[in-house]
């Protein structure tokens, strides 16, 4: 029985980050986080595109330019939707959460989702470099895996 996994190399791969400027001071740490990560996993400099957005409501629409532009093999989705600070949460949340889902759907290209839905700023700093670990990471490692497993697949 065949088994297959998406390897971690990131060389050759060319990745767009679309990444929201509300609470940046919080996305600004996401996007380091992914951008180190991307490095250290063999994606060239050159071959990763930063896009700012507004905020994560915005952020589907951009990584769906970016997905079907077909000039990626990768979008990482960051944000940060922090509960106490807005009355429309869910809406934005929700937002962002099933649109990035349904570009990566019906794209097929590897769309991850890497923005924080907190309760408080406390717990947004805690995932992005604190002792929860760090999601700009662990989006920038999905991104590869995926990548690579979508050569391995199609
Ligand atoms: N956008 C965020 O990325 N995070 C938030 O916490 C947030 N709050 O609190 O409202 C937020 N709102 C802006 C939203 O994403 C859109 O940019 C705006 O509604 C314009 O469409």
């Amino acid at each position: 029985m065949p088994v297959l996994e998406g390897s971690l190399d990131g060389a050759g791969l060319r990745v767009c980050v679309v990444v929201a400027r509300w609470n940046e001071f919080v996305t600004r740490r996401l996007l380091e986080g992914a951008e180190s990560c991307l490095g250290e996993r063999g994606v060239a400099k050159e071959n990763v595109t930063v896009a700012w957005v507004p905020g994560a409501f915005e952020v589907p629409t951009a990584a769906r330019w970016a997905a079907s532009s077909g000039n990626f093999e990768a979008v990482i989705c960051l944000g940060a939707v922090i509960r106490g600070e807005t009355a429309h949460f869910e809406y934005v949340a929700g937002g962002a959460a099933e649109g990035i889902g349904a570009v990566s759907r019906e794209t097929g290209v590897p769309v991850i989702f890497g923005v924080l839905t907190v309760d408080n700023v406390e717990q947004a700093l805690s995932r992005c470099g604190g002792k929860d670990g760090h999601k700009g990471e662990e989006a920038a490692q999905a991104a590869i895996e995926m990548a690579n497993l979508r050569k391995l697949l199609s």
